[in-house]
């Protein structure tokens, strides 16, 4: 079978992992890394074996001209790595999320692509997780009804901040890094938002941004959804690295809840179910559902790009949830309701 081959720029954290992800998949063949301190790049070529490593990305596109590219810099940098493999003539990108650093600057980036005719994609992996694709079959098949309310929890005390510890300096955090997910999993399993109302606050000391987001969401629907997102808990049962979602319908309701656990409640008792995966040596065994899931997602970007299928996680899909993220801190500064459908 031909491969398409493709480059990797950025050699930090997420990148053993989604590396990792792609060595599961057939039909994908990575060429060559970049990262600016080469030395990381060095590291990453050894683990996984690729043949080239750069520390000029400009050098690498002009080189290598590889079938796509995946961006796994740091979010300040996805949108000039954007545009440079725009400039190269690469026709498939996709970049990690958050997308980027603002909204304005994610419109952009949509464009530049939408307008050269390439194709972008973003790493969006929590709607890929084992058990949110679960819960999702289980809401779907009816057994609960027509669903009317839900709550999605990420609540946490995990040290974060040891692995990534970049994620202390980020003036928008929590919003940013894991509301992208969780805001893009509320999308996934109740459509879009028309409007909402939030609140952050920053709990642990010596970071810069919020580690803390209340959000309440009308549906387009009518659903009322809450949200609760946070990295200052003790709790009983720590979120990471999933969320616990409860969705309440006409005839019952289902709960995704600590140890992948999905109890589905009716009139004639509960039923319940573990979500299992495999794990992986290159995953975190921390991280392990999250790691997972990016299979899933490189696979069905890679079906798009080959033709074979429809990508979930376009960048004009993104678009909506980058919009939902600084909708949220719109609201937590103007303490007011924002309608999406203003919010341009
Ligand atoms: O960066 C985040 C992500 O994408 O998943 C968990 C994380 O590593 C820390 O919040």
């Amino acid at each position: 079978m031909e491969k398409l081959k493709f480059a990797v720029l950025g050699c930090g954290f997420w990148s053993k992992f989604q590396i990792g992800a792609w060595s599961e998949i057939d039909g994908a063949e990575l060429i060559a890394v970049y990262n600016r301190t080469r030395s990381r790049a060095e590291k990453i070529a050894e683990q996984f074996k690729v043949p080239r490593v750069y520390d000029s990305a400009d050098d690498l596109f002009r080189n290598e001209k590889p079938d796509f590219v995946d961006i796994i810099t740091d979010v300040d940098t996805h949108a000039h790595f954007v545009e440079m493999a725009v400039s190269h003539g690469i026709k498939n990108i996709i970049c990690q999320k958050p997308m980027a650093p603002d909204f304005t600057t994610a419109k952009r980036m949509v464009k530049i692509c939408s307008d050269a005719g390439a194709k972008l994609y973003i790493h969006e992996n929590y709607r890929w997780q084992a058990p949110v694709r679960r819960f999702s079959q289980i809401v779907a098949s009816g057994v609960i009804g027509k669903p009317f309310k839900a709550r999605v929890s990420f609540l946490s005390g995990f040290p974060v901040f040891d692995n990534q510890p970049f994620l202390k300096e980020l003036n928008h955090f929590i919003l940013t890094d894991m509301g992208s997910h969780i805001l893009d999993v509320i999308r996934f399993l109740f459509g879009e938002c028309e409007e909402l109302w939030c609140q952050t606050k920053a709990i642990n000391k010596g970071i810069k941004g919020e580690d803390l987001a209340v959000v309440m969401m009308k549906m387009e629907s009518g659903m009322p959804v809450y949200t609760e997102l946070s990295y200052a808990s003790v709790v009983e049962h720590d979120s990471f690295s999933t969320l616990h979602i409860l969705v309440e319908g006409e005839k019952g309701s289902v709960y995704l809840g600590p140890k992948f656990e999905i109890r589905t409640t009716t009139k004639d008792g509960t039923i319940s179910e573990i979500v299992k995966f495999p794990s992986y040596p290159w995953a975190d065994p921390d991280y392990i559902v999250n790691h997972e899931s990016g299979i899933h997602i490189n696979r069905n970007i890679l079906n798009d790009i080959l033709g074979k299928g429809r990508a979930e996680n376009t960048g004009e899909d993104n678009l909506e949830t980058v919009r939902l993220i600084w909708a949220c801190y719109e609201s937590a500064v103007s303490g007011g309701i924002i309608r999406i459908e203003e919010y341009i």
